[in-house]
């Protein structure tokens, strides 16, 4: 039975690497709809943001990068969630933040509903409902389509004449002008086929614009729009009915919203009349089926890149009973692949070029103010959303988040002149350009701002590692040079004026915080935390790679390579732990104990300076890692995750892995801090990619940090440093055969047992080399498929 399972899986990995395909259906699926019983704004959760259990729990969420909608699949009326990531309001600090667009209701008073079952599939980011009533059967169907920038719904009946429904948006959270810049004005209008919401969010004078064209076969439809009631279109008697949908805002992305007051940023702007009027003219005329198709060939060429399977059993029972079964003790491999193609799936519905980058909340929020005003949080969360973007195989993914950096680079570069003003005013250069740019925790979609209060300048060197590594594994060198080589420089040079000299010959960032960690109720500041001194060293080292690369020879890399040596950034204390802080002797003695941010070890996840290589230190990752605990919020939990994997411990991985699902998972699978945070999924999923393959120490690594529980299994298309596609299987724990597909014909160093043998595409053995420890080095050529086949000891 293992045989045949693993020669099924060696046959469909092959054969899915050479087409692109998907070897298995991945569904969420139930069997009743989501509950709609409103938000409990009286029922609040972690730090007084209010709650609605049954969005956050069971509705479903499609997305195109800009929409994000929430499907609740219900038969009596049914409630379609819409957000749109440049909508925004005043936002829970002041800084603005993501806000509801619109609800729209369906009225189908199907109160009986039989055979129910509502159901998001990932393989083709289509949600379906079907059931039966009064002896019909049903069946919707909606997708947001990226290209054309809708969303499509499609109802029909099994008989004809028997879809009898109204469409009734509502625009939620209006209230007057008033002092507090807390208004929002909106009216909806229905005219023949086409509904329209209309308004304008008070705080930053954003107008906003959402169409609901109904498209009818068969039956008739009225429209109203009579003065005091609302605006509705109702369907009689049609075969089918097919709803584009379309949401826009007078947004754009360019400096001035990070630079001008809040009245100003869009002055000016086009309203989102035109835009949405052509994505619904576009839509209509393409009609349903056409736009279905593109969006599947859309969508798929991103995500069939890859496979994980750790089983060929598809459990037929709905996926909240899955994951309650989970919880309890019966863990079924099909949800852990699932949860990780999840992560994928949302990153995809969350992070398109041409919107803004995945928030907070993704692309999903009721919310009048979403959690943390659904910002860009850059003391982990930001990050952590783009974790999975390289080694999962979407690394245009991140193109949303580089946009975004450049259009706020210029108040960056103020925030940076204030802050060494501020702080360390010698180091201030008369030359504005020369004091590079800075990001500190708190951003959101129409504002920024530097770092201090709870977490320290390191803030900026954790986000530029982001674009190294998008560099590290595209090897895009045109893009290293026009803009990951100047954003890398920029942030050194800021950086490099927030460190002081000290009388012990060191240099240290002051004042200095290691995020949000608390001593005797207050942030604690200090000197050269080792967050914020590690994440300078990392960036130090990704810029000087990075001017190598180019041959650059800026005079200021004299500067920090003078100051590298007097980071002393990592340092060990006697509990044998990497310090947080360098005043702490034992563990724990400064900050809470068990801290959520783990932020002393960004230098070995996403960093990389604490590794094999440096075993003392990685030693004692893994002492502060024991000691930190397993409890934390769910993205908590993702790092560790992810730190387990780096530390080579594929055990703690998975149980890291395990509590994400048992306690920080709602029955939609959405990650949970609480309340509903999307950075957990992405973190998650991030880690099992981490622990199927890691190349972050000069090599691929294959199975780096995989579990005892996980015998036999195989992945597909996972990325590696160098731009290499890699695929493999394993059987009991032990490796046969890697597949390697080099997109920039590099050197490939894979580590692996002597006992490989290596063929090219056309079965020709390929020569390798053998260093120590087990890694053997080829050559390979672009584009070029080379097979390991590794023998049984
Ligand atoms: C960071 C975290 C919080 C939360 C917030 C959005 O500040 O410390 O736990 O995740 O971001």
């Amino acid at each position: 039975m293992k045989r045949f399972f693993l020669s099924t899986l060696l046959f469909l990995l092959i054969s899915s690497m050479q087409s692109g395909e998907l070897i298995k259906d991945y569904i969420l699926w139930y069997n009743r709809p989501a509950y709609n019983r409103g938000g409990d704004f009286s029922q609040t959760v972690s730090r007084g943001f209010p709650y609605d259990e049954d969005w956050e729990r069971w509705s479903l969420p499609i997305g195109n990068g800009a929409i994000g909608a929430c499907l609740f699949g219900r038969t009596d009326t049914e409630r379609i969630q819409l957000a749109e990531k440049t909508m925004g309001n005043k936002g829970a600090y002041g800084i603005g933040g993501f806000t509801n667009f619109a609800e729209i209701y369906l009225d189908i008073h199907h109160n009986y509903a039989q055979d129910y079952k509502r159901a998001l599939r990932l393989n083709d980011a289509i949600s379906t409902v079907s059931y039966k009533h009064e002896g019909v059967e049903y069946q919707r169907e909606y997708f947001a389509n990226y290209p054309d920038n809708v969303i499509a719904v499609k109802l029909k009946a099994s008989q004809p004449g028997m879809m009898t429904f109204t469409v009734r948006p509502v625009l939620p959270y209006l209230h007057p002008f008033d002092k507090e810049q807390n208004g929002r004005s909106g009216y909806i209008r229905s005219q023949n086929d086409l509904i329209m919401l209309e308004g304008e969010i008070q705080y930053f004078h954003l107008a906003y614009e959402g169409q609901i064209k109904v498209v009818n076969y068969g039956g008739t439809t009225t429209c109203n729009d009579k003065e005091g009631e609302p605006a509705t279109i109702s369907i009689n008697k049609a075969d089918s009915v097919v709803l584009y949908i379309s949401v826009a805002t007078s947004y754009q992305l360019q400096d001035n919203v990070f630079l001008l007051p809040n009245a100003e940023k869009f002055k000016g702007n086009a309203l989102p009349h035109d835009k949405v009027a052509k994505c619904i003219r576009t839509a209509t005329k393409k009609g349903y089926e056409r736009l279905r198709q593109e969006h599947i060939a859309d969508y798929q060429r991103l995500f069939n890149r890859v496979n994980f399977s750790l089983t060929d059993h598809i459990p037929s029972i709905t996926t909240d009973k899955l994951l309650y079964q989970y919880r309890n003790g019966k863990q079924d491999p099909y949800l852990e692949e699932l949860f990780f193609q999840y992560g994928r799936y949302l990153l995809i519905a969350s992070s398109r070029p041409g919107s803004l980058p995945a928030n907070l909340q993704g692309a999903w929020n009721q919310y009048e103010y979403a959690p943390w005003s659904g910002g860009y949080w850059h003391n982990v969360n930001v990050q952590m959303n783009y974790w999975p973007a390289f080694n999962t195989n979407l690394a245009e993914s991140f193109i949303p988040y580089m946009e975004y950096n450049e259009a706020f680079r210029k108040a960056a570069v103020q925030e940076a002149i204030k802050y060494i003003t501020q702080n360390n005013p010698q180091a201030l250069s008369p030359i504005a350009e020369e004091n590079g740019w800075t990001i500190g925790t708190g951003a959101t979609a129409f504002g920024i701002s530097g770092p201090g209060g709870h977490s320290g300048p390191g803030t900026g060197g954790f986000t530029v590692k982001l674009f190294w590594d998008y560099y590290d594994f595209t090897r895009d060198k045109q893009l290293l040079k026009d803009h990951i080589y100047p954003t890398l420089l920029g942030m050194a040079q800021f950086l490099s004026k927030t460190l002081k000299p000290q009388q012990d010959g060191t240099l240290l960032v002051d004042p200095s915080f290691s995020p949000e960690q608390v001593h005797q109720q207050t942030y604690y500041r200090t000197k050269g935390c080792i967050f914020d001194q590690s994440m300078i060293l990392e960036t130090y080292h990704d810029l000087l790679e990075a001017a190598r690369i180019l041959n650059k020879k800026d005079p200021f890399l004299e500067t920090i390579r003078k100051q590298i040596d007097k980071l002393d950034a990592i340092q060990i204390g006697t509990s044998g732990q990497i310090k947080e802080f360098r005043e702490e002797k034992e563990y724990g003695e400064i900050g809470q104990y068990e801290h959520r941010h783990i932020s002393q070890l960004c230098a070995m996840y996403p960093g990389t300076l604490i590794n094999s290589n440096t075993p003392e230190w990685l030693e004692a990752a893994k002492v502060t890692l024991q000691k930190r605990g397993d409890q934390s919020t769910g993205w908590g939990m993702a790092h560790r995750q992810n730190l387990w994997a780096r530390a080579k411990n594929g055990n703690k991985a998975y149980e890291l892995y395990r509590n994400i699902l048992t306690y920080k998972t709602l029955e939609n699978l959405w990650g949970t801090h609480p309340p509903f945070q999307i950075d957990a999924n992405f973190g998650a999923t991030a880690g099992i990619a981490e622990m199927l393959l890691q190349s972050h120490e000069g090599y691929i690594a294959p199975l780096a940090a995989i579990p005892d529980k996980w015998e036999d299994g195989s992945f597909s298309g996972l990325m590696a440093r160098g731009n290499f596609q890699v695929s493999a299987t394993w059987k009991a724990s032990n490796i046969r055969l890697i597949l390697i597909h080099s997109n920039m014909g590099e050197v490939c160093r894979l580590k692996c047992s002597k006992k490989a043998y290596i063929t090219d595409s056309k079965e020709k053995p390929v020569k390798f080399k053998v260093s120590d420890s087990n890694i053997i080095e080829f050559n390979t050529r672009k584009g070029e498929t080379y097979k390991i086949n590794i023998q049984e000891d």
